[in-house]
């Protein structure tokens, strides 16, 4: 079973993630993308879900046209955990 990264886990991993948010009532990491239209969007979403279903670890995330919002945490956990780190890590070499 995953666990929850402690408070400086966290905070060494956030340094790696420049471009996310800590969400602190959800420990949780969030970011918003917006791409030029809805085709780019679901297009980045479709990456995004084959890396989650490969990995059994799951975004929280909303679509409306262009933009993608996204929270990661660990739901077995109860928070944030290496996996939300991990899959941050692979969104991000999708678009940076
Ligand atoms: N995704 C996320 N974000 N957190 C989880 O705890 C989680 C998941 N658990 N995807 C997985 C699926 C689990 O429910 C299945 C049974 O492996």
């Amino acid at each position: 079973m995953i666990e929850a990264l402690n408070q400086a886990e966290r905070a060494d991993a956030l340094d790696t993630l420049a471009e996310w948010d800590y969400d602190e009532a959800r420990d949780a990491i969030t970011r918003s993308f917006t791409f030029e239209n809805f085709a780019e969007a679901f297009a980045f979403m479709t990456q995004v879900a084959l890396f989650a279903e490969k990995a059994d670890h799951h975004p929280e995330w909303s679509n409306v046209y262009n933009r993608v919002d996204i929270l990661l945490t660990t739901h077995d956990a109860g928070g944030l955990s290496a996996s939300d780190i991990d899959l941050a890590g692979r969104i991000d070499a999708l678009v940076d």
